[in-house]
């Protein structure tokens, strides 16, 4: 039976880096797609999340952070989030409230300039400021005239979450069901993974290595007669001295990279694992055009 009635849209989901887009992506769909960590430029892909309701579809596009740079992965990343601003039927700009100072939404305010779909300004991490501050902030921001909704909300907690979802549902368009009921993503396993291993590397080493890092899965293989699946990882650096410290005195710290990333493949594949990492230096990855196609940025 074709429902008339039926809303689905097309919704993207940008800032700048940091702001909370991948926890909110993660909070909307109560499963964790995205990874997540206190390190800015942490999103390198599009990610891809399905919400169906009994009324609607919304389709979330997860982006990188937006932000002015002039050369190699990071271009490729902002250049990413930008191309999904024309394909979308809503747009959801994320910005931090303390933090948050217009001069740093310039260039973000100028690419929103020439959308033509809605635009709302979702005011993140409210649970970190004083409720009484916000006013004076959602004013100056609607005094702007770009924006058809302004909404605070945590993404952390949830707050203004459903209020969120009752707004997108108003202002997408009626159309059909895009992605099967049951589908949350379209990520293939092999990119969680290497996701997730992206994301204890991010979490356990110093500043400078994780932006250095590309993660490949060699081997995914499910063995069913040991109900386990073996995965084979290999860690891309740019120099010997980020070898080093990956793998970590005496082997360490990659152990606890391969710890950490097991326990949570695990829970997320629902079985048991069992992880090799491997480390290699390729010089300059990141600024290498056919390396970053070989990793996936393309
Ligand atoms: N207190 C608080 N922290 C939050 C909230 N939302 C996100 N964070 C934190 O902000 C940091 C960045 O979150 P991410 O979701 O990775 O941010 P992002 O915008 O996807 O970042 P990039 O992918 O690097 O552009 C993490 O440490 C989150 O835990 C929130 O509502 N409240
Ligand atoms: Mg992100």
């Amino acid at each position: 039976m074709i429902n008339n009635n039926f809303k689905s849209g097309f919704i993207a989901i940008i800032g700048r880096p940091n702001v909370g887009k991948s926890t909110l992506l993660n909070k909307i769909l109560g499963k964790k797609i995205a990874i997540i960590s206190p390190k800015p430029q942490t999103t390198r892909n599009r990610i891809l999340g399905v919400k169906s309701l009994p009324q609607a579809q919304l389709v979330f596009l997860d982006t990188p952070g937006i932000h002015r740079v002039n050369s190699g992965l990071s271009k490729r990343m902002v250049i990413t989030a930008l191309t999904t601003l024309q394909e979308v039927n809503l747009v959801l700009h994320l910005v931090e409230p303390e933090e948050y100072k217009w001069g740093k939404e310039d260039f973000i305010l100028e690419k929103l300039s020439s959308v033509n779909v809605p635009i709302f300004l979702l005011i993140n991490k409210i649970d970190t400021i004083i409720k009484e501050n916000l006013l004076p902030l959602i004013k100056q921001c609607d005094s702007l005239g770009i924006y058809q909704e302004i909404l605070p909300i945590s993404a952390l907690d949830g707050e203004g979450i459903d209020l969120l979802i009752d707004n997108i549902i108003r202002a997408i368009p009626c159309g059909p069901r895009y992605f099967p009921e049951d589908m949350i993503s379209d990520q293939m396993e092999r990119f969680l993974v290497a996701e997730i291993i992206r994301e204890k590397i991010f979490k356990l080493t110093e500043q400078e290595i994780p932006y250095s890092t590309a993660v490949l899965i060699e081997e995914f293989k499910e063995r069913e007669e040991k109900e386990l699946i073996s995965i084979r990882a290999l860690i891309n650096v740019e120099r010997d001295s980020q070898k080093g410290i990956i793998i970590g005195k005496q082997g360490k710290m990659i152990r606890k990279i391969g710890e950490k990333a097991r326990l949570e493949l695990e829970k997320l594949l629902g079985t048991r694992i069992y992880l090799d990492l491997f480390v290699k230096v390729q010089k300059d990855w990141s600024k290498d055009p056919r390396a970053l196609r070989e990793f996936g940025y393309q």
